[in-house]
């Protein structure tokens, strides 16, 4: 089975010589972020893992093959290709099946991160359970797929287009640990606050090594969120972000947008919304959370 995964040189050594690997998701590639900006993120991330001694390991779909740790050349085909399908969990098997490309979101590339042996994975925001999930039911695999996978996530909380507060009682449900990094706040992703707090707070990576190596000690097998909030001074205009989301999710009810396409949808209507203020601050936090995640697995690995 393990012959479905093509590893990049510089992560397959790293992980047989204990060296510390950071996990990327590609589906900020391919429908979180417009191009070009797109790009020059994904090579951003990569350069601040390196900096901190650590190999960055981009996962994709591409025809037919999970590729895990992709080139510059393999990040531009995500980001430019059309035909790049957004593949949570349940698509990985037609896509696979039939040598299909696909960009892996948080539930994909952390399952797959995971199956590698990789323990550490850096994302903007996870998804969760919107607004309205009474009626659609729509909840993201991301949670499911968390609460049995033993990986250590690094993010800003969860989008803040969805019902942070449903979101945080189902995590608790599924397992998932949630710890603040050096706040008592649940980041909010473009906001530094959700409004919500958190159990648990760390305050340098090497308190996050030390709750990883209890892990397969005790038998924990679901992920530890890390949430890292973006600092106030870079944060989303908090009204504008109010009026922004509120007409967002009025245009994506109107045009009857649902499932898969909704979090690419209300995205992009962000950015385009704030005429690239809301781009501005996802760029940056999530270059900031590779920063974090990246001195997390060197910890880690020590
Ligand atoms: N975080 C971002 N931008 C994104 C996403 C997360 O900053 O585009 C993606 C992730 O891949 C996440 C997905 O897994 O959105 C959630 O989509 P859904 O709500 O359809 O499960
Ligand atoms: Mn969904």
């Amino acid at each position: 089975m393990k012959s479905a995964f093509d590893l990049a040189p510089d992560v397959a050594q790293a992980l047989a010589t204990g060296r510390p690997v950071v996990a990327l998701e590609s589906t900020i590639i391919s429908h979180g972020l417009p191009h070009p900006e797109n790009i020059r993120v994904a090579q951003q991330v990569h350069e601040t893992v390196r900096a901190h001694g650590a190999v960055p390991a981009t996962i994709a779909i591409l025809d037919g093959r999970v590729r895990v740790g992709l080139s510059d050349d393999q990040i531009a085909e995500i980001g430019s290709r059309d035909d790049v399908i957004k593949a949570s969990v349940r698509d990985l098997l037609p896509l696979l099946g039939r040598g299909g490309s696909g960009s892996t979101t948080v539930a994909s590339t952390s399952m797959i991160a995971a199956e590698c042996g990789i323990n550490v994975f850096a994302t903007g925001g996870l998804g969760g359970v919107h607004r309205q999930a009474r009626d659609s039911w729509d909840e993201s695999a991301d949670l499911t797929t968390l609460s049995s996978t033993p990986i250590t996530i690094v993010c800003s909380g969860v989008k803040s287009i969805l019902d942070v507060a449903a979101t945080l009682e189902r995590l608790e449900t599924l397992n998932v640990t949630v710890v603040g990094y050096r706040t008592m706040r649940f980041p909010g992703f473009y906001l530094s606050d959700s409004g919500h707090d958190v159990t648990w707070t760390v305050q340098d990576p090497v308190e996050v090594a030390a709750m990883m190596r209890m892990r397969a000690a005790v038998g924990v097998n679901s992920a530890l969120v890390v949430g890292n909030p973006i600092p106030v001074t870079g944060q989303l205009d908090p009204d504008l972000h109010d009026a922004v989301l509120a007409d967002g999710l009025t245009r994506a009810h109107e045009r009857g947008i649902s499932g898969k396409d909704v979090t690419p949808f209300l995205l992009d209507h962000f950015h385009r919304a704030t005429h690239g203020a809301s781009l501005t601050v996802n760029s940056a936090l999530i270059v900031d959370n590779a920063d974090l995640a990246a001195r997390i697995a060197v910890a880690a690995s020590g």
